[in-house]
């Protein structure tokens, strides 16, 4: 496949156990590895407060651009074993603490609904910390970036709270 028809996606990176500020650089080394894809830019990090049970430790976050040529349910599916291999342990409560999460955010202008996959992810227009990083990126890649509703990122993301996040 040549550039032309490679498409570009945006993932989530986040870690809250464990050393978050190296799992965030070790996964941005691995994104760059998957086959068929490269690592365009990885934004600056931010900590940020747990959503989610109990008590728990910040999080780093940050986003990465990849342009690919693999399908979405193929990218997730990379996505995945890198979280695993970095030691993420999975349970039946959502959002605990974990070593590194990563999220399939935008895929082109793609719409994906299926039972392992919603694209664009479905709580990213209400998190600062997928927000900021996402708006750093459209800052240096493309102040267009729209997601297919025809939202523009750089505008949600000022008219989201600065809740409880920080440069990191
Ligand atoms: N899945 C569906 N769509 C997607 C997508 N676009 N990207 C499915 C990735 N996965 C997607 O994910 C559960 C299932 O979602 C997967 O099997 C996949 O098929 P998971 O990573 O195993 O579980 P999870 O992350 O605990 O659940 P969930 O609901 O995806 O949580 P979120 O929305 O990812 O939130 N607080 C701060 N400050 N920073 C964070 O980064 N992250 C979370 C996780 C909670 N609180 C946080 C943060
Ligand atoms: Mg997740």
């Amino acid at each position: 496949m040549s550039d032309a028809e490679k498409i570009t996606a945006f993932v989530g990176l986040g870690s809250n156990l464990d050393q978050p500020l190296q799992h965030i650089q070790q996964a941005a080394t691995a994104l760059d590895q998957i086959p068929d894809t490269e690592l365009i830019a990885l934004s600056p990090l931010y900590q940020s407060s747990a959503i989610g049970p109990g008590e728990q430790p910040d999080y780093i976050n940050a986003v990465a651009a990849l342009t690919t040529s693999l399908s979405a349910h193929q990218l997730l599916h990379q996505l995945q074993s890198i979280e695993n291999q970095q030691g993420r342990s999975r349970g039946p409560e959502r959002w605990t603490a974990r070593t590194l999460d990563l999220d399939l955010l935008m895929f082109g202008n793609d719409v994906i609904n299926t039972a392992k996959l919603t694209v664009p992810h479905p709580r990213m227009t209400e998190r600062n910390f997928v927000l900021y990083p996402l708006r750093d990126l459209a800052h240096r890649l493309n102040p267009e970036l729209t997601l297919p509703n025809g939202q523009r990122i750089i505008s949600l993301a000022d008219q989201c709270k600065n809740d409880g996040i920080s440069p990191a």
